[in-house]
């Protein structure tokens, strides 16, 4: 075939996979992750700097101290957003900028900086959302039992209707605390993640080991938090601010889609989020958690339960992979887990094992399962082993054939009427990636670490793509 036959005869791509009018494309980022500046201007040490200092911790010897010094760079990262597309970004304020000490005094040059990178955000036509918690909590307050004691969530409920107060001018939308889950089961117990052929344990900050009564009471602990600082936001908030969780649900996928599997996998996504999406969202704890868990279930009252349930204006949810694959059993609980297989494909993190369709499933289950009546995908991403190229482009096939799939699974979701409002890919950028340290790079935006060049991947110009037909394609 000739060029010019090929000419005459383009391929045609029909638009035909949009997604709702004003859906929110973003790209998100945490501040430990990104932001350096570890002690600068008054900000109090949090538990990852206690972490990430302690030999041995992380991987490659790393730390946040420095990272993608945002701190001081965050207007080209701004300027980047605006350059690849994005209109929203999910950032998240670091507690102890704000109060140093967990309490007490506000350190106002802490909060000056997210009011600076909030209108540099809106200058450039990115709207802004703003997590309140992703895993930095001021080490004063760990060093007074953490999440372990009921206080810090008082304390966390007074941080967040502060913020409130001080931001809801301008940011309308917050997400109380990122991934229940991973911060308490990682982080105070270390966490068996399956995948095909084996498991492989994951370790958080503060790295504890407690046993399952404490573990329980600090889950209890966790969404007490979030629905103090629901409560908050709304005492505090200028009117008509929104706000909700963002947890990495446990999705369990119906390895066959017939409605008898489907109902299976949705009961065992119910269960399986039991100690935190399902109590925020009903408002008590599954018969079958409170029964499982025995002598030792949560201490909790019911004014806990009226909190913790304090209705939410959105569901964020992270979704990676899927946490198993399901069918219908004719024996209790009525599913059961189907393992990976061994030669399950798997992305380049040691946990991520590849499933598109969770992406399907999850915004499906929160609506079916909860009645959501808006929800956000926080995060969805994977890690490469990305090279810059000779000719400076990093040719990360394997991140956008993750993005392509499970982008598809979202739109498949929406056209069937599931009220998706945005989608946030993560991450903007590398950075450092809790305990595998730099070599995990989740970025759509390349980093050198040492010069702090910024390179936008080929899934950047992918991202564009999408975000400019509303479509993907
Ligand atoms: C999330 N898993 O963590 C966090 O919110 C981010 O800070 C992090 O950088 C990102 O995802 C990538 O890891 C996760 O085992 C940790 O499925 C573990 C899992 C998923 C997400």
């Amino acid at each position: 075939m000739s060029a010019q036959s090929t000419t005459a005869h383009p391929v045609s791509i029909p638009v035909s996979r949009t997604f709702p009018t004003g859906f929110f494309w973003g790209v998100a980022t945490s501040a430990y992750q990104i932001e350096g500046a570890w002690n600068a201007d008054g900000k109090g040490p949090s538990i990852w700097d206690t972490y990430a200092h302690t030999p041995g911790k992380i991987r490659d010897g790393s730390n946040g101290n420095v990272a993608n010094d945002h701190y001081h760079r965050y207007k080209e990262d701004v300027s980047l957003m605006h350059s690849i597309g994005a209109k929203a970004y999910r950032f998240s304020i670091s507690w102890p900028r704000i109060f140093p000490a967990g309490t007490g005094q506000p350190n106002s040059r802490g909060l000056d900086f997210y009011s600076r990178l909030t209108d540099e955000l809106l200058a450039n036509g990115v709207e802004p959302f703003a997590t309140l918690y992703h895993w930095d909590l001021p080490q004063t307050l760990q060093d007074k039992g953490g999440w372990q004691s009921r206080d810090t969530t008082k304390a966390f409920g007074d941080y967040a209707g502060y913020v409130a107060e001080k931001l809801s001018d301008r940011v309308r939308h917050f997400f109380t605390i990122n991934e229940f889950h991973s911060f308490v089961d990682m982080g105070y117990r270390g966490e068996e993640v399956n995948v095909g052929g084996g498991t492989v344990t994951i370790e958080l900050a503060p790295g504890l080991k407690l046993a399952s009564a404490q573990l329980n009471q600090v889950r209890h602990h966790s969404v007490l938090a979030h629905g103090l600082a629901v409560q908050a936001i709304r005492a505090k908030g200028k009117t008509g601010t929104q706000c909700g969780p963002a947890e990495n649900i446990n999705i369990y996928v119906p390895l066959i889609e017939s409605p008898e599997h489907i109902k299976a996998a949705e009961a065992a996504t119910r269960e399986a989020n039991a100690s935190y999406l399902t109590v925020m969202l009903e408002g008590k704890y599954t018969d079958a958690y409170l029964k499982e868990t025995g002598r030792d279930a949560p201490k909790f009252t019911g004014d806990d339960l009226k909190i913790i349930g304090s209705p939410v204006d959105f569901v964020g949810i992270n979704v990676y992979r899927p946490m198993a694959y399901t069918l219908a059993s004719d024996q209790p609980p009525g599913w059961h887990e189907v393992p990976f297989a061994k030669s399950h494909p798997k992305m380049f993190s040691s946990w991520h094992t590849l499933g598109p369709e969770a992406l399907y499933w999850a915004p499906t289950f929160v609506q079916s399962l909860w009645n959501a009546k808006a929800i956000y995908i926080t995060e969805n991403g994977c890690a490469a082993d990305d090279v810059l190229d000779a000719d400076g482009n990093v040719y990360d096939t394997d991140r956008i054939m993750f993005l392509r799939n499970n982008l598809t699974q979202l739109w498949r979701a929406t056209a069937d009427g599931v009220p998706v409002n945005g989608y946030f890919e993560w991450s903007l950028m590398d950075n450092f990636e809790w305990t595998a340290g730099y070599g995990n790079r989740f970025g759509i935006v390349y980093v050198d670490f040492k010069t702090q060049k910024r390179t936008p991947k080929m899934s950047a110009a992918w991202f564009r793509e999408t975000v400019q037909p509303n479509a993907v394609v």
